[in-house]
């Protein structure tokens, strides 16, 4: 298990994949300047050179619950905020974390084989510094980072250290017992709850976030329980 810095990157998630032969359960790497960061379904994860934590860690040891390790990623990166700047996140479910409304991270976890055993990824990226123009400009208003919100600096080996702490902190009960080992903590920093939210397919208000870490969905004719990343919850931003 290691922690390893890297002064540039295209992706710390296509890193661990391009070198996933050589790596042990609980290899991590980082940087700050991550040249071709990738968000879901292709989307771009935009980068401001020394001011931001990429992080991914590879996970070798069997997953009880894999599909819910984004949730389990941003308790661990709210964990990280908190420590960093004294003050707790919001999580949006599944995965994205906001500080004071502005999305402050961005998690992507994927799959591979390597040999005969499935592994895992979990790739973080915390808006450490960048200011509140930086966002603007990139036609990203809803997003912030931990300074353009509090006004608190932190540097970039300490913000690693903080998350790649709370990522192995919370690996072992999360791997054992899947997403119920972690949920009553994962509702507590849950912000959908109460709210009005939709997806492609239904609207509704969020009642609840079940043991199987699904959005369950108060529709006009019932509960509906959901896993789909895409929710839009009404007045977050
Ligand atoms: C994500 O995708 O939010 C996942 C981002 C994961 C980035 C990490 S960094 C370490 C590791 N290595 C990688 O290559 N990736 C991971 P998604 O939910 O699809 O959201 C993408 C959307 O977030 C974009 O379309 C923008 O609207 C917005 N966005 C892009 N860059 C942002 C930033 N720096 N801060 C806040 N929002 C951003």
């Amino acid at each position: 298990m290691s922690l390893r810095y890297l002064s540039e990157v295209d992706s710390t998630n296509s890193w661990l994949i391009r070198n996933v032969a050589q790596l042990e359960d609980g290899d991590a790497v980082y940087t700050d300047n991550q040249t071709a960061g990738r968000g879901r379904k292709g989307r771009v994860w935009e980068n401001l050179p020394g001011g931001m934590l990429c992080l991914s860690m590879l996970i070798r040891r069997p997953l009880a619950d894999p599909a819910t390790l984004p949730l389990l990623s941003s308790l661990a990166a709210d964990d990280a905020v908190s420590a960093l700047c004294g003050r707790p996140g919001e999580i949006k479910w599944p995965n994205d974390l906001l500080l004071g409304g502005k999305k402050i991270c961005g998690i992507l976890c994927e799959s591979l084989q390597a040999g005969d055993s499935a592994c895992y990824i979990t790739g973080i990226g915390i808006n450490l510094s960048q200011p509140a123009d930086f966002f603007v400009q990139r036609g990203i208003p809803h997003g912030g980072s931990i300074f353009s919100v509090t006004g608190v600096r932190s540097t970039l080996d300490d913000a690693a250290q903080a998350l790649y702490t709370a990522l192995n902190r919370r690996i072992a009960a999360f791997a054992e017992g899947g997403f119920a080992a972690i949920a009553a903590e994962y509702r507590a920093a849950c912000v959908n709850l109460g709210r009005e939210v939709w997806t492609d397919t239904l609207r509704g208000v969020a009642a609840a976030v079940d043991d199987a870490g699904r959005l369950v969905v108060r529709t006009e004719t019932g509960e509906t329980a959901v896993f789909t990343g895409e929710v839009t919850v009404r007045g977050i931003y």
